[in-house]
């Protein structure tokens, strides 16, 4: 056999022996584990948790300890819920240069920070398919922003954030030629490229924009951080396929015992920009941002600044690191780079000032394409030893350890950041992917649980049919040992997830929008401003909702073909009062109006009859009378345009003389 299939049939029947119970769960030990996650009815928790919705485009928001899902945010995905992605003011959100794309498979939530710590600001996710950053806006639990990003195939390093947001970084998984283009995938290690990205985050708005980008060997970049305290003015994005295989991966990629971590400089490329090294290359992509307004609007950019390491010597240096490397951390002191070699028996720590010295003292062991390789004694601070077997991720403590979690052997490892010795293992149930503290990547982290976020869930719930809940397990780490508190399943898959103590953001939240700051142009402010406008065969029904009743909720006058804009506005001025609207046999989706707000919906009648509309969200006692009826005539028919609000008898009285259609 050869030295491959060896390890790949240990690594197989490990992971048998990892998602067995072998490991006899330690929650016996906890006999108030119950206590620890109650929170009783009426009562908050005390952390938001963020999730990523993995290949269900979304963000899940929970509370800890209790694991409540308290709301799915839609990012890249459209949600007929509310009608993001499907509302007039939302589709923009969802442009891109390959046209609409309503979904996407995203990965890591990331907080803003301020000086390094999260701030409770905006929370940042990559959509990794159709390469994109969104930005939410924590005030409203909103996305407010999506940027494509141009030159990517998979935006997976994405989106870490520097110590005050002055970059969120991209990285594509698979290299492709930048810019695109028709060339033979035999020409990979030629024509193809892995690109890194940069974008500037407004400290005052939250605005993204491209800042640079980097041309770097097509490898896999795959996951990132950026440096802190001492090392702020640094990223970090692990690389794995250094052997730049085009095809079956799973064997070409995993040749080299070792692959890199790419740092990057980025306050070298500051510089390198200022002196004009930079070449332009011409890019469309789509930066799509919700206005003031309330309406996503498309800016196109045509161009993005690329450096080259050539270009810019002392931008990028790779560090060698085992084996097929997936996540890169950096611990709260900025000092320790810790990899995950999610085929290495170890997990190794990068220091960065002995990467300092070691460039310094130009410890090169090789160079790939004007990058300088560091010689891996010269900046490997140590390596754990024995931590189990496939080292993904780790998250930090701000109490001097580490805990990574081991996918193939499902488990939780603690160790020490002192001695780089392993102090604790627990097992995971099952096959763990990503793992999060409270703040864990941070500068400050808030610690006191670690949450495991899985792959497999097998026997822990319920059944399901062939699909079974995606599973997050929560620990608590304040003692010496972790102990599991409590299983709660997940929507979608989770892989990052970040959380921050509730009071920085419970007191902040928008509870309406003002109606008469409202500056949507189809904006109805009172009933007597609703109105039916037809423009050949585009009609805009101005209409308001208000417990319990729409204005107008009766019109004629439609017909077949007709493309019908129903901008409601919801004229309610009080916390959680949303109204619905939904109309029979629309092709789209419903609308949920907030408080103050107005969202718009097309509806193409495509036959004659009488249609109901009404109000989806059980908004009053009245709720099940919110409700009207829209008459559809035959295409071309001379049934004039009718509808009971006051507006109409102005129009009517103009000369239509029909008079409005009874109250
Ligand atoms: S990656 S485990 Cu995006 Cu680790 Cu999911
Ligand atoms: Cu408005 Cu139900």
């Amino acid at each position: 056999m050869s030295r491959l299939s060896t390890l790949a049939v240990a690594l197989a029947s490990l992971a048998v022996a990892g998602c067995g119970r072998a490991n006899a769960p330690r929650v016996g030990e906890v006999g108030d584990a119950a206590e620890k996650v109650y929170v009783a009815p009426g009562k908050y928790d005390e952390f938001y948790a963020f999730m990523s919705g993995g290949f269900d485009g979304q963000v899940g928001v929970y509370g800890l300890p209790s694991g409540r899902l308290l709301r799915h945010v839609p990012v890249f995905s459209q949600n007929p819920e509310n009608g993001w992605g499907y509302s007039e003011q939302t589709k923009a959100m969802l442009t891109t240069s390959y046209g609409f794309v309503p979904w996407d498979d995203a990965h890591h939530p990331q907080l803003s920070q301020t000086a390094g710590v999260p701030d409770g600001r905006w929370l940042f996710i990559n959509g990794n398919n159709t390469p994109r950053i969104a930005r939410l806006d924590l005030s409203r639990f909103e996305t407010e922003e999506i940027l494509e990003i141009p030159n990517s195939a998979g935006n997976h390093s994405s989106p870490f954030v520097t110590e005050n947001n002055e970059y969120v970084v991209g990285g594509t998984r698979f290299s492709i030629p930048a810019p695109n283009r028709d060339v033979s995938i035999e020409d990979y290690k030629t024509a193809f490229d892995g690109v890194l990205t940069f974008v500037r985050v407004d400290s005052a708005t939250g605005h993204m924009a491209i800042a640079f980008q980097i041309r770097l060997p097509a490898f896999d970049y795959d996951l990132a951080h950026a440096g802190k305290g001492p090392s702020h003015g640094w990223a970090f994005f692990t690389s794995y396929n250094s052997e730049q295989g085009n095809s079956k991966l799973e064997v070409n990629a995993s040749q080299n015992d070792k692959d890199y971590i790419a740092a990057i400089d980025w306050k070298r490329a500051e510089a390198c920009l200022e002196q004009r090294k930079a070449t332009a290359v011409p890019a469309r992509y789509a930066h799509n941002r919700l206005g003031e307004d309330g309406i996503a609007r498309s800016e196109w950019g045509d161009g993005v600044k690329m450096l080259t390491p050539a270009a810019c010597p002392g931008l990028a240096y790779y560090l060698p690191t085992p084996k097929s490397p997936h996540g890169v951390d950096v611990d709260p002191t900025g000092e320790f780079i810790v990899a995950g070699g999610k085929l290495a028996a170890l997990i190794p720590v990068h220091s960065f000032s002995k990467m300092q010295k070691a460039i310094a003292e130009k410890a090169f062991a090789a160079e790939v394409k004007g990058i300088p390789v560091l010689k891996y004694e010269a900046t490997i601070a140590g390596e754990v030893q024995n931590p189990g077997l496939g080292p993904l991720h780790t998250e930090f403590d701000g109490k001097g350890y580490a805990y990574t979690s081991m996918f193939i052997s499902s488990e939780i490892t603690k160790w020490s950041l002192k001695d780089f010795k392993v102090v604790d293992r627990v097992p995971t149930y099952y096959s763990i992917g990503h793992l999060m503290i409270p703040g864990g990547d941070s500068r400050k982290p808030f610690g006191k649980y670690v949450v495991a976020l899985n792959k497999i869930t097998k026997d822990r719930y319920l059944p399901t049919g062939p699909e079974l809940a995606h599973s997050a397990q929560l620990y608590e780490i304040t003692g010496e040992r972790m102990k599991l508190l409590l299983d709660f399943p997940t929507i979608g898959e989770p892989h990052y997830a970040q959380a921050l103590p509730a009071e920085l953001i419970q007191d902040r939240q928008l509870k309406m929008y003002p109606l008469m700051e409202n500056k949507d142009p189809y904006a109805a402010k009172s009933e007597k401003t609703t109105r039916v406008e037809r423009k050949g065969n585009v009609v805009h029904v101005v209409m308001t909702s208000v417990r319990s009743h729409f204005m107008p909720d009766k019109i004629e006058g439609i017909r077949v073909g007709d493309s019908v804009y129903f901008h409601v506005t919801n004229l309610e001025q009080d916390w959680d009062v949303p109204h619905g609207f939904a109309v029979l046999g629309a092709n789209n989706a419903e609308l949920l109006m907030m408080p103050g707000q107005t969202r718009t919906l097309v509806w193409v009648p495509q036959r004659v009859g009488i249609f109901p509309f009404y109000c989806t969200d059980f908004c009053s006692a009245l709720h099940q009378e919110m409700q009207g009826y829209i008459r559809v005539s035959p295409k071309g028919s001379n049934v004039p345009l009718k509808w009971n609000s006051p507006s109409y008898q102005a129009v009517a009285g103009a000369g239509a003389g029909a008079g409005a259609p009874g109250q």
